[in-house]
């Protein structure tokens, strides 16, 4: 999901405006309380200061970089905006948004952000409905500015900034924000939770894994967790599209669509456009192969070998598995396959292109001609793997003091495959099968593609399931999906028209229609073990 997209799509209609701050307070202590939200300017921090703290109507605009169209403030709010230097080398931006004193719930949310970071606007989607429900947020910039999400120049012989983006940001960001909230609230912080999803959802499997303490609960959305396997697997794919004859039209892309819905879409009793598990559809792309004559109807040698490259996953030199493939159902459906997998300038091409060049080869003219997958991979792995992979299913000191973990990720994710979560998760139930049994649940989302949007229904509430959790309710075994008219706009708490619903199930259960009621409505579907 890329910045520019969410400016092109929602920035039209909302008119930039700065609120300026005139007065410049003393520095206050760490202990000191605020009299008000602007006494918490050039407050100072652990690793840092405030720059400045800015009254915030509803309504108001939050302009998040200088120069473009901001969105509306979800509820009146205190913006904390402080600079954070933990080291030498590191400069992270961090914004702390405080709902007034009379409406907070007690509560923090910590926003990831996504892609190569860059800037407030990816965590501030989160933030925005955060506070919208009484929650203090918080989010970073990973420790850089730049043009958008996909550019990794800032990495170039940075390792400061790359650990910054690994682990360290949002670790001091949830430092921060305790400060701050204990200087403007009377109350204690009952509880801090954070959610993230692509590389917030590794973000947020980061500090899951190495910072255990900062927050309560966590919630990771379709994690880019084995950052080294998925760059060098994204690298893979877009050595494929660029072969002679290798990349995929728009025209074959619905060719695939059309085949493997029509082998799998009742699998799973109904007819609606959406394969629910994929796993149970066995869809092999040869047989769309061209029989002599033409091939505008079917598809070349060279593309059924990239289609099988995509459903099957990366292999190394010697066969061996390496990094999940996609699932069917969705390929020529807006913002999956031709927005991630195919074309010149497909995001695989981009993150791709940009890890090797500034992560891990320190060479701003190095190609994707020159990739190897064994190699190269062998290389990140040891480079950067430290401080960008957060694989690890250790999570025992997390579990001890009662975290909770929700993992969510849409079937049709087309960047991020997500067989890779459904590993995850069985391997942090093989690790530790008690305390996953109690602390960790996974939510797939059948029709979703990269953390929202897609044919399915896709808008749902993480974190008021996570939060009943945490506070001594039940785990959660279902949430309940919506389909929008318009799901981005949903997403970030603008208006837009709800369709129909589908309840998301607990791994491994998926929802069965009863065989009576709507299609369209969750109340006809129960959570069922798959193939019951
Ligand atoms: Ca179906």
């Amino acid at each position: 999901m890329r910045a520019a997209t969410f400016l092109l799509l929602v920035g039209g209609s909302f008119l930039a405006a700065c609120t300026a701050n005139d007065t410049a307070p003393p520095r206050a202590s760490l202990t000191q309380k605020a009299a008000n939200c602007e006494a918490l300017t050039d407050f100072a921090l652990k690793d840092g200061k405030v720059d400045a703290a800015t009254s915030l109507e509803g309504g108001a605009t939050v302009n998040l970089e200088a120069g473009k169209p901001g969105l509306p403030a979800p509820a009146a709010f205190c913006r904390v905006q402080a600079t954070l230097s933990p080291t030498p080398g590191s400069s992270i931006k961090v914004e702390v948004w405080l709902p007034d004193r009379s409406g907070w719930n007690g509560k923090l949310l910590g926003a990831g952000n996504g892609g190569f970071g860059a800037n407030m606007l990816l965590p501030s989607l989160l933030m925005r409905g955060a506070v919208k429900k009484g929650y203090a947020a918080v989010g970073t910039d990973m420790g850089h500015v730049s043009e958008s999400d996909v550019d990794a120049s800032w990495a170039l012989n940075a390792p400061e900034k790359i650990r910054d983006y690994g682990w360290r940001a949002n670790h001091v960001g949830a430092e921060a924000a305790k400060q701050v909230i204990a200087a403007y609230y009377d109350g204690p912080l009952a509880a801090s939770y954070f959610h993230g999803c692509s590389d917030g959802g590794r973000q947020a499997l980061m500090l899951a894994q190495r910072f255990p303490n900062d927050y309560d609960a966590i919630i990771a959305g379709a994690p880019a967790m084995a950052w080294t396997r998925m760059g060098s697997a994204f690298a893979n794919n877009a050595v494929a599209t660029s072969k002679p004859g290798g990349d995929l039209s728009m025209a074959k892309l619905k060719l695939l669509q059309t085949a493997s819905l029509g082998q799998c879409d009742a699998l799973d009793g109904v007819k609606d456009g959406v394969i629910d598990d994929p796993r149970t559809c066995r869809f092999d792309p040869a047989k769309l192969a061209c029989k002599g004559g033409g091939s505008a109807d079917c598809l070349t040698p060279q593309e059924v070998a990239t289609a099988k490259l995509f459903y099957e996953g990366t292999k190394t030199g010697d066969g061996k598995s390496f990094y999940p493939g996609f699932a069917p159902g969705a390929e020529a459906e807006a913002g999956t396959w031709s927005q991630w997998l195919t074309g010149k300038s497909s995001q695989h091409v981009k993150f791709g292109t940009a890890f090797f060049r500034y992560f891990v080869h320190a060479n701003p003219e190095w190609q994707l001609a020159d990739f190897n997958l064994d190699r190269d991979y062998a290389l990140a792995k040891t480079r950067v793997g430290g401080d960008l992979d957060a694989e690890g299913t250790d999570l025992r000191a997390f579990y001890r003091r009662g975290g909770k973990l929700i993992l969510y990720h849409g079937w049709n994710d087309a960047g991020i495959p997500a067989q890779n979560t459904v590993y995850y998760y069985e391997r942090l139930v093989a690790a530790n099968p008690r305390a996953a049994a109690s602390s960790v649940r996974l939510f797939m989302v059948p029709g979703m593609s990269h953390c929202l949007a897609g044919p399915g229904p896709n808008n749902f509430d993480p974190l008021t399931a996570l939060d009943g959790w945490r506070q001594g309710g039940p785990a959660p075994d279902r949430m309940i999906a919506t389909k929008y008219d318009n799901d981005l706009f949903a997403y970030i708490g603008l208006p837009a028209k709800a369709g129909r619903t589908r309840p998301l199930c607990a791994f491994p259960k998926v929802a069965k229609w009863d065989g009576k009621g709507s299609t369209d409505a969750a109340a006809s579907f129960v959570c069922e073990a798959p193939g019951q």
